[in-house]
């Protein structure tokens, strides 16, 4: 068997050592042009040429949870394209987003900036049940948030393309959905994947649906969001603030107004970070139950785009 590594921006002894030792029937290779044809693939965002050199690749492993790149490149249509599947990250995205949502909820800057001042200034105790978070997405990530807000008490809607139940959460879809989740939300999240439906969704036309100081947590694609939007929104007051993670150009251009803007906290795209013992684990778990025929989760539906 010839598992292949081919990775930008990932170093990739440790992701050789750790498939080797995991996977010792096998060659395990970092690819170059020209090397010999592979069974699996561990990829994140590949060049074409080595996807155009592959006639008998059976998996290719994303080692991201977002397929967005990889379905820009011309696949063979027998290869299966298998997203990570949380392997550590549905709990880090539950943290950051619970850490946005608490500190927007509890008015953590205003006591940091009162410290500064050497003030003890307590501020009126706001109402949970205002505090209303709308979840775009519920899959994976989206589903782990919602379960962490609620143990915190917040009340939680949830937004998917197919009707689904979570316990303790009202779930919508559909066009009328979107329009409900967004009248009600005091904080917005979103966790969709990037897909040509819902490229720019975090819009003029839909932020302003939400309630007058809402606040904005995207932590999935930059490309969601239409930046200029946002950033009149927050000038025009509508919104209240944003927690940024993810942004059309990474990294954020030293020069870009969001670096600066008083009431936007940008991070990094490090909201759900890939952990590579849990991925190795997860992707050697799934090749192995394709050599014995069995079926794996995480496959990807190219048509839906994620
Ligand atoms: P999943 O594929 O598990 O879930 C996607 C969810 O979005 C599903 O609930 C799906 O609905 C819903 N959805 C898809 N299209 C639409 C649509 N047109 N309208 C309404 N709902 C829709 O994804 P994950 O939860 O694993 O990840 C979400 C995204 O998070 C990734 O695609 C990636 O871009 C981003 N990400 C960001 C990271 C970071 O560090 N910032 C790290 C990892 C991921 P349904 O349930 O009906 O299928
Ligand atoms: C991912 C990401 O998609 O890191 O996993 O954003």
């Amino acid at each position: 068997m010839i598992v292949t590594f081919c990775c930008t921006d990932t170093k990739a002894e440790p992701w050789l050592a750790g498939l080797r030792a995991a996977l010792p029937e096998a060659t395990v290779d970092v690819w170059q042009p020209g090397a010999p044809p592979a069974d699996y693939a561990v990829v994140w965002t590949p060049p074409q040429a080595f996807l155009d050199e592959q006639p008998r690749l059976r998996a290719l492993f994303n080692i991201g949870a977002g397929v967005d790149a990889l379905l820009q490149r011309r696949i063979a249509p027998q290869t299966l394209i298998v997203r990570l599947d949380d392997a550590g990250m549905a709990v880090q995205m539950a943290e950051y987003v619970c850490h946005a949502v608490i500190r927007h909820f509890r008015e953590f800057d205003a006591y940091d900036a009162a410290q500064r001042q050497g003030q003890w200034a307590l501020r009126k105790p706001r109402r949970r049940e205002d505090c209303v978070v709308g979840i775009l997405g519920l899959g994976v990530l989206g589903t782990r948030v919602a379960q962490a807000l609620r143990v915190f008490e917040y009340p939680v809607l949830g937004y998917s393309r197919t009707p689904k139940t979570v316990p303790g959460v009202e779930v919508l879809h559909g066009a009328a959905g979107l329009g409900t989740l967004l009248a009600r939300s005091q904080v917005l999240v979103n966790l969709l994947p990037l897909t040509p439906q819902t490229r720019g969704i975090l819009s003029r036309a839909t932020l302003s649906r939400l309630p007058p100081g809402a606040y904005l947590i995207n932590a999935a694609r930059g490309a969601h969001l239409v930046e200029d939007d946002l950033l009149a929104l927050l000038d025009s007051g509508h919104l209240s603030g944003a927690t940024l993670d993810v942004f059309a150009t990474e990294p954020l251009p030293p020069d870009h107004p969001f670096w600066r803007h008083p009431r936007i906290t940008v991070t990094p795209h490090t909201a759900a970070r890939t952990l590579r013992d849990e991925s190795i684990a997860q992707i050697v778990g799934k090749i192995r139950a394709l050599e014995r025929g069995e079926p794996i989760s995480g496959v990807v539906d190219p048509a839906r785009g994620y």
